[in-house]
This record gives C-alpha cells, sequence and structure tokens, in this order.
C-alpha cells in the first residue's frame, strides 16, 4: 500500500473504503493451536514439520505432483530460471505484474517482450516464433488473471525450438483445464501466495515441477545450496518458507473452498449486471474448466460515457480502490523501455488493453450493498 492510499484509510472511515482485495483470513482462534505448536517445538524454519506438511497437502489439493514452498513468488520465479540455468533471451510478455521480468534481469537475462491475445491478454503464440533468436533459451508466460494460456501451442513452439517453458502461474491457484492442473503445464510453474492473492500464507510462493530430481535441486537452490551440513552444490539463495507462514497455509487450505465459491458468485453478479452496459467488457473465459476469480478486470472502451482514467478516479471520489492491472506496461518502464522489443510498435494489443483495463474489487467478503456501490458507479457515468 502506497503513502497516498495509506493517509486516505487514515482519514476515511474503515467501513466505507472498498480496496481491490481483501485477504480472506480464517477467525483468529483457529490459528493458535498452530502457534502452540510451534511455540512447542521451537521449530521456526528449515523445513520442519508444517513445511512438509503443507507441501503434501498443497500437491494433494491442487492436483499437481511435486511442490517446493518459497518465502514469496518473485524469490520462485528467480530460482525457478536458476534451476533450469536458463541464460541468454527469454520471450515474455508485457502484460503482467513486474517481478516477472524483473526475475529475468536479475538472472543477468534479456527479456524479450511479446504481444498478447486480445481476447485472454496472455502471450500470443502466433507471434512468439518472430522473436527467437539463436540467444533464447525459454520462454516465460504468465496465467494472467488465472487465465490459462494456451499451454498446447505454446509447447508445440518450445518443442520445435527446445526452449523450456517456466509458467509464472502467480494468479493462477486452483485453476483447472479439460486436462487437469494448470500448474502441470511447462517445465515449471510458479504461484505466489501474496496477501492479495486468492490463497495466501500473508508472503508465500511455490514452483510446481515434473520430476523428483527437479524438485531436489530446487529444495537445495532454496536453501543456499546445502546438501548436507558440509556440502554446497550451488550458489544457492534463502528462499524457503517458515514454518508460520506453512502452518498457516494448512489453515487457509480448509476455508479456500468456501473463499472460491464466494468469488465464483460475485463473479456471476458483475457479469451479469455489466453485460449490457455500454462500452464495457468483462474480459470473458479462456478455457478454464475451473476457474478461480482472482481478479474481476474490465475495459472500459472508447464507447463508454468516460474514459478509463476517469472511471478510476471516480471510484477514488467514492473510496473505491479499483487497481489498473497491468499499467503501465513492464516494456514502458525506464529499465526496460531501451530494449528493442518494448517498442510501441511491437505490442499494439497489450498496450491498448493497458489503457482500458481496469481491476474492479473481488474478494470473498465483497457483500451485496458493496456490488450495488460499484456497479452503480459504472452504470450512471
Ligand atoms: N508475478 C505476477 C504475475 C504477479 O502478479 C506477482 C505479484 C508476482 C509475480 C510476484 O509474487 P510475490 O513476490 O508478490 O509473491 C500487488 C502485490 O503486492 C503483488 O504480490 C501482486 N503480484 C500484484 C499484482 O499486486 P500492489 O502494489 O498492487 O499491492 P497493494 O499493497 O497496493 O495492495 C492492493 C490492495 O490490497 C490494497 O489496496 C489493500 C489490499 N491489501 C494489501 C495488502 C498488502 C490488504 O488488504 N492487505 C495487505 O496486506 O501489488
Amino acid at each position: 500500500m502506497n503513502a497516498v492510499t495509506l493517509l486516505r484509510a487514515i482519514e476515511s472511515p474503515i467501513d466505507e473504503r472498498i480496496y481491490v482485495t481483501q485477504p480472506h483470513l480464517p477467525p483468529l482462534e483457529e490459528f493458535i493451536p498452530y502457534l502452540q505448536q510451534i511455540w512447542d517445538t521451537k521449530v521456526l524454519t528449515n523445513g520442519g514439520p508444517f513445511h512438509q506438511q503443507f507441501e503434501a497437502a498443497l500437491c494433494k489439493y491442487l492436483g499437481v505432483k511435486h511442490l517446493a514452498l518459497f518465502t514469496n513468488g518473485t524469490v520462485a520465479l528467480l530460482t525457478a530460471l536458476q534451476a533450469l540455468r536458463v541464460t541468454g533471451e527469454v520471450i515474455t510478455t508485457p502484460y503482467s505484474f513486474v517481478a516477472t521480468a524483473h526475475s529475468l534481469l536479475w538472472n543477468g537475462i534479456k527479456p524479450v517482450f511479446v504481444d498478447v491475445d486480445p481476447h485472454t491478454l496472455n502471450l500470443d503464440p502466433a507471434k512468439i516464433e518472430a522473436a527467437i533468436t539463436p540467444q533464447t533459451t525459454a520462454i516465460m508466460p504468465v496465467h494472467c488473471y488465472g487465465k490459462p494460456c494456451d499451454v498446447d501451442a505454446i509447447q508445440k513452439i518450445a518443442d520445435n525450438y527446445n526452449l523450456k517453458v517456466i509458467y509464472d502461474a502467480a494468479h493462477a491457484f486452483g485453476v483447472q483445464t479439460n486436462t487437469g492442473s494448470v500448474l502441470e503445464h511447462g517445465d515449471l510453474a510458479v504461484l505466489s501466495f501474496h496477501a492479495t492473492k486468492v490463497f495466501n500464507t500473508f508472503e508465500g510462493g511455490a514452483i510446481i515441477c515434473q520430476d523428483a530430481r527437479t524438485k531436489e535441486r530446487i529444495d537445495h537452490l532454496k536453501n543456499f545450496g546445502f546438501v548436507d551440513e558440509v556440502t554446497v552444490v550451488a550458489s544457492g539463495i534463502n528462499g524457503k518458507m517458515s514454518e508460520i507462514n506453512a502452518a498457516f497455509g494448512l489453515l487457509q487450505l480448509q476455508h479456500i473452498d468456501d473463499a472460491l465459491a464466494r468469488r465464483a458468485r460475485i463473479d456471476g453478479i458483475y457479469r451479469e449486471r455489466l453485460r449490457d452496459v455500454r462500452g464495457i467488457t468483462c474480459v470473458p473465459k479462456a478455457g478454464e474448466k475451473v476457474a478461480n476469480h482472482s481478479y474481476f478486470p474490465i475495459l472500459v472502451g472508447p464507447d463508454h460515457p468516460i474514459s478509463r482514467d476517469a472511471m478510476y478516479q471516480k471510484f477514488r471520489d467514492h473510496d473505491i480502490y479499483a487497481r489498473r492491472y497491468f499499467y503501465p506496461l513492464i516494456s514502458d518502464f525506464p529499465i526496460y523501455r531501451n530494449l528493442p522489443s518494448a517498442r510501441p510498435e511491437n505490442l499494439p494489443v497489450a498496450r491498448a488493453a493497458s489503457q482500458q483495463i481496469l481491476c474492479l474489487p473481488l474478494f470473498p467478503a465483497l457483500t451485496d450493498d458493496m456490488l450495488d456501490r460499484i456497479v452503480g458507479i459504472i452504470s450512471d457515468a
């Protein structure tokens, strides 16, 4: 939260403000026994019992075979690139949170931005091949808003050119396609359990991988490269999830289905009530069989009486903090904009979307009264 938001938060009564999201928290008393166990055992971190239980429980819940917990999604992305020894150039989307491209720069890798599909707002497979050079070693697409990428088309290109695929799946907790969990696609997929995500452990993240050997390498990398007390096999990092976060995650898993059901209901109400509003497009489904409704993005088109930015401001004037995820494009930030692939003419679809996008508040505790206020502001424009 930035300082301005924080100041506004102090100034106005708490029950009037509506943020783009609000973390789903279990009743506090349910967490006390977990804390008691940590206090009793004094195991705070380094792969303790809660860490182990949470990894197993998550694999079962998500329907994946191998998963390594992390302290947050960004360190998980950094480590995923190290795990596959990715170098050179990586093809990615400009339409994401900055952490996606930052993870490449931190590894000394050059991001190559490719435009997105106008319907899904995910990396457009039809444009990937033209961006491949002899230096390209991998593709890093994002399942933006939890909407699955065209995983088959991307895998086909990767197989043809012998490229790795690492999905930034920060938004895609629990999402399933016809073939099962979307997280099983690619060489690796990376989740975020940040406070603002569908499923949170305060801060947290995970890498999903396809085999035990890769999981072992990732586990070494997230613990400084240690294999045992005296053996270090890589220049690893400290990416371990602590026992308190893992314990909280275990408890959160008991409540996630309820949270997802509430999100689905709100998503349905928005779609129904915004269907006939001129110039407003609700970003459609993208082939998900089970969705997680992590965001509610709308496009404010030229037919709408007011612009996206005017609507954003109007919401703020009414203490509603809708967010422009993702504006600006990553490729427009000063550290990226001189890259050849960041040229505006290379990314027209992403650019148009970033100028029209607005994510409406969506979280399990959003009430019908709040929904009325939000929809009213859009309909009255
Ligand atoms: N890849 C992608 C595609 C991502 O979207 C992200 C993170 C990552 C990678 C990296 O994963 P992590 O390393 O974060 O695990 C937020 C989040 O900080 C960020 O995690 C997220 N993406 C991004 C899309 O959104 P901000 O700057 O918009 O957050 P902030 O603090 O303005 O929060 C938004 C609203 O949420 C607040 O107005 C109120 C509410 N809120 C927030 C926090 C932090 C709460 O009610 N409680 C809280 O504790 O970036």
